[in-house]
């Protein structure tokens, strides 16, 4: 057998169906064996590496398994850095492939040689390097079981040329990793404490973030409140594993979060941080977070506990056994009312439901946060890039189905959205994708309108377009006196004839009666759709938190606030 005949029959044995790449000298070989199997597994072609690893990295996040990419060597690996980075910062599990040059040659600076083992071990669980064509299927499964079990996140695997080419002669099987044990289980005596604690809480909130998602834990963490009434706040990366519309939800927290839910985790005397791993946006300043409560932080990752917050009660586990545990253990116990402190949560979080039906030419953004909520159906996915349009979606977005947000939090990749929003078609054919993006963002990736195209991948690409780095825009306007350096987009294209370059569909949106009969034309439209929607030029996402400071020290925003939220809290 051939070693890239190894390669494929690994993938087609792990259950892939898709990779996402783009070929070159190095990786040959195994791209003339993908015609073989063609059947089996379908590659798609991007037209930038970088979109491979994003779409691979969304694919992962609707599926909950590994997504694959695969490029050359050199540049072509190295074009994959910035996935393989935004997949690790949010705990993707992707398996990225990259040729490299005969191992013969390696050290030699080989034409298009580069150090990927180097380049890529601080941004992956683990990077291998195939040194035989026996080594092959043990290292792929290994590289799957990495990527998947325990805190996911992406591995490497560097594909020397002469290793491709070279037979299998006895192909090693082992796929046993020494030191590789994750603990799902949480401790029994861990459990009933945080039981006790639970119980005995007078103010108790939930802290859910992206590892809930990750552990299909939202079943258990439904369950959970509707036994004791307690409030959920998410991480940005958390948001859908708690449906939004329910009366109990706080929505996102941190810096650009929700003012209910930054009041609340603030005031709270336990928090329970679930598959969270308190990041600055979350946390604000480290001194002041948590100060009037007990935390107890459940995670899968050991290294992540006391990290960042002081924890009073660490419960190392998968999110999902941690809640059927704590369950179990709650249902033998007696209940106690907690209905003073729920009915407050749900009058509050009444109370700062924001109007986002705004009326006023140019468009504000919540106007098309509103008009597209009217068209998408809940089951729909939404991916984004970074900036504003970003965060309006985390505050003012209600998502309630888990998996149907896919944003880039920890790294803020702008160019994220489009690439993932075709990784998030392939995974969920049957439901829309919609990647919601700024007109910088979107012109990171542009170029996948022809992967999309050629592809038939239908998504529907809709840019926030303010003509500004926007969210850089709001910085230098808040905190360096609306000095602009950098931040206009003087030269951006018309997006509508870009889509139409490439014989896809396009549309211009000036005007708010506009959005309602695009967005649906878009939404039945079979083939890929870009809708350029103008807004307004310096719309702010408000209210925010200081960056480093105290989380209810918000400022702006909340002008549509219904009542007083905090007066006499
Ligand atoms: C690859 C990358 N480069 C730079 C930044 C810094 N950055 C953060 S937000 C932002 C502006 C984004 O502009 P746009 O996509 O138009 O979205 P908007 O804020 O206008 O909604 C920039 C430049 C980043 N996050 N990622």
């Amino acid at each position: 057998m051939r070693g890239t005949e190894a390669i494929v029959k690994t993938l087609i044995d792990e259950n892939v169906k898709h990779i996402f790449g783009l070929p070159g000298g190095r990786v040959m070989p195994l791209f003339d064996e993908f015609l073989n199997y063609s059947e089996e597994l379908r590659h798609i072609l991007v037209r930038h590496e970088q979109g491979a690893a994003h779409a691979a990295d969304a694919y992962a996040r609707v599926t909950g398994k590994p997504g694959v990419c695969v490029t050359t060597s050199g540049p072509g690996a190295t074009n994959l850095v910035t996935g393989i980075m935004t997949a690790h910062m949010d705990s993707s599990p992707i398996v990225a492939f990259g040729g490299q040059v005969p191992i013969s040659l390696i050290g030699n600076d080989a034409f298009q040689e580069s150090d990927m083992m180097g380049i890529t071990s601080p941004i992956t669980k683990h990077s291998f390097q195939l040194r035989s064509p026996n080594m092959i299927r043990s290292i792929i499964t290994k590289a799957f079981k990495i990527a998947l079990n325990g805190r996911p996140g992406p591995v490497y695997i560097d594909l020397p040329d002469d290793v491709q080419k070279g037979e299998v002669t006895r192909e090693v099987r082992d796929t046993h990793i020494l030191g590789f044990r994750t603990i799902t289980q949480g401790h029994p005596r861990q459990i009933k404490k945080a039981a006790k604690w639970l119980l005995n809480a007078e103010r108790p909130v939930i802290i859910a973030g992206g590892g809930v998602l990750w552990a299909n834990a939202s079943n258990e963490l439904h369950q959970l409140v509707e036994m004791l009434n307690i409030p959920v706040t998410t991480t940005f990366m958390g948001k859908s594993c708690f449906s939004e519309q329910h009366p109990l939800s706080l929505g996102v927290l941190g810096l650009h979060g929700r003012k209910v839910a930054n009041y609340f985790v603030d005031n709270s005397d336990l928090l329970i941080a679930i598959g969270c791993r308190f990041s600055d946006r979350v946390t604000g300043d480290l001194e002041s977070f948590g100060k009037k409560s007990r935390i107890i932080h459940i995670d899968i990752d050991s290294a992540e506990i006391g990290k960042n917050v002081r924890v009073d009660l660490p419960i190392v586990g998968d999110a999902r056994r941690v809640l059927q545990q704590l369950i179990t253990v709650l249902t033998g116990m007696a209940q106690k009312d907690n209905s003073e402190w729920s009915e407050k949560v749900k009058r509050f979080v009444k109370e700062c439901d924001c109007n986002i039906d705004i009326e006023g030419n140019p468009i504000d953004p919540r106007r098309l946060l509103f008009e597209l909520s009217k068209v998408w159906k809940e089951n729909d996915i939404i991916t984004t890039g970074v900036g504003t349009h970003q965060m309006f979606c985390a505050h003012f977005l209600k998502i309630s189905k888990p998996r149907t947000i896919i944003s880039s939090g920890g790294a803020g990749t702008m160019g994220f959205g489009f690439p993932a929003a075709i990784g998030a078609k392939i995974a969920a054919p049957n439901v829309e994708v919609f990647d919601l993006d700024g007109d910088g963002s979107f012109q990171m990736n542009i170029q996948e309108l022809a992967t999309a195209k050629e592809e038939h991948i239908k998504v529907i690409a809709v840019i926030m377009n303010n003509g500004y780095l926007g969210l850089v825009r709001q910085y230098a306007e808040l905190f360096f006196d609306k000095r602009y350096s950098g931040v206009h987009l003087n030269r951006t294209p018309d997006f509508a004839k870009v889509a139409e370059a490439y014989g896809l569909t396009g549309y211009t949106v000036t005007r708010p009666d506009e959005l309602a009969p695009i967005l649906q034309e878009a939404y039945n439209s079979d083939e890929t759709v870009v809708v350029d929607v103008h807004v307004q030029e310096e719309a702010n996402i408000l209210p925010m938190a200081l960056p480093g400071g105290n989380l209810t020290n918000m400022f702006g925003g909340c002008i549509e606030t219904k009542g007083q939220l905090f007066k006499g809290a």
